[in-house]
């Protein structure tokens, strides 16, 4: 069946779902997006989800046109209309239609689009062996030119590191901040562990607030794991026990391999597969209700 896609209030099948080419969303990637999860009929921290795109929109003096309840309501009919139960939504808000010009003065309404599909951003056996990680030479944008916090359109920075790690044959790409702190993957947070507790590196460092690690760090408090929020350097990568990303589209996923140096023992580590089993459980029995 074709995929029924939510622009601006309306449903059309795929190949009719069309935005301008005069939205400087296409033209300048100023927009801002959301990737969420739904598992077994359950929208995974939705609201979470929500208060980020509002955060972005705020950053970006970008006027959401609709109510965060009609957002809410058409994230779940775009499921619904798609009959899934598992799956990834990903929701655009684009400055809109304008003209040729960058001020965004020149749009007077910003589109939404919600699509309800599926993703599978690495291989299932990435998921079993543990993941191939190489340091990018591209840095991650710094806070002063685009805050690393706004999930915009404006991917480039990303997608350049993802280019390395591509060419390197490398599952992921390891980013550094300016001054050559670990900052994040290319679409995904890290973690590692060292003697028993984890280390994570600080939003300030240069990272999007993941979801996914905000829940990590969520379920290290439960589980009586002590978490740090600290700067993190390569050192503290190669030297680690184990060594895992989070991320929506990635959901945990250890990493065994930084620079062709082996991490730990080489293999996805205890702490970690109980992280994923925790994690496993709480996608599949929290969230919000798709279909009541
Ligand atoms: N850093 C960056 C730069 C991201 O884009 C994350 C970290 C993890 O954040 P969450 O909130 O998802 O835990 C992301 C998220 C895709 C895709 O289509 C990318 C993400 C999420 C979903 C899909 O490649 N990135």
């Amino acid at each position: 069946m074709d995929l029924q896609i939510y622009i601006d209030g309306d449903f059309y099948p795929e190949a009719d779902a069309k935005i301008s080419v005069f939205d400087h969303g296409f033209l300048y990637g100023d927009g801002i997006f959301e990737g969420i999860r739904f598992y077994n009929s359950r929208v995974f921290k939705l609201d979470e989800h929500l208060d980020r795109l509002w955060d972005s929109a705020k950053a970006l003096l970008l006027t959401i046109p609709i109510t965060r309840e009609e957002m809410e309501a058409a994230t779940l009919e775009t499921i619904r209309k798609n009959g899934l139960r598992d799956g990834y939504i990903r929701l655009i808000v684009s400055r809109g239609k304008g003209n040729l010009g960058l001020s965004p003065d020149r749009c007077p309404k910003a589109s939404v689009v919600i699509i309800a599909a599926t993703i599978q951003l690495y291989p299932p056996e990435a998921y079993e062996r543990g993941m191939t990680v190489i340091t990018c030479g591209t840095r991650r944008v710094s806070a002063g030119a685009l805050s690393p916090a706004v999930k915009s359109l404006n991917y480039l920075n990303n997608i350049m590191a993802k280019i390395e790690a591509n060419l390197a044959q490398a599952d992921e790409g390891l980013m550094l901040n300016e001054q050559g702190y670990v900052a994040e993957c290319t679409g995904d947070n890290l973690f590692i562990v060292k003697r028993g507790q984890l280390y994570t590196p600080p939003i300030y460092s240069g990272s999007l607030r993941g979801i996914t690690w905000e829940a990590v760090l969520a379920i290290a408090a439960e589980l009586g794991i002590p978490a740090h929020v600290q700067e993190l350097t390569r050192y503290d990568l190669y030297t680690a026990d184990e060594f895992f990303l989070t991320g929506t589209a990635a959901e945990v996923i250890a990493a065994v391999k930084l620079d062709n140096r082996i991490i730990g023992d080489g293999t996805p580590g205890k702490l970690t597969q109980q992280i994923i089993a925790r994690f496993r459980e709480l996608t599949q029995s929290t969230g919000t209700a798709i279909y009541t």
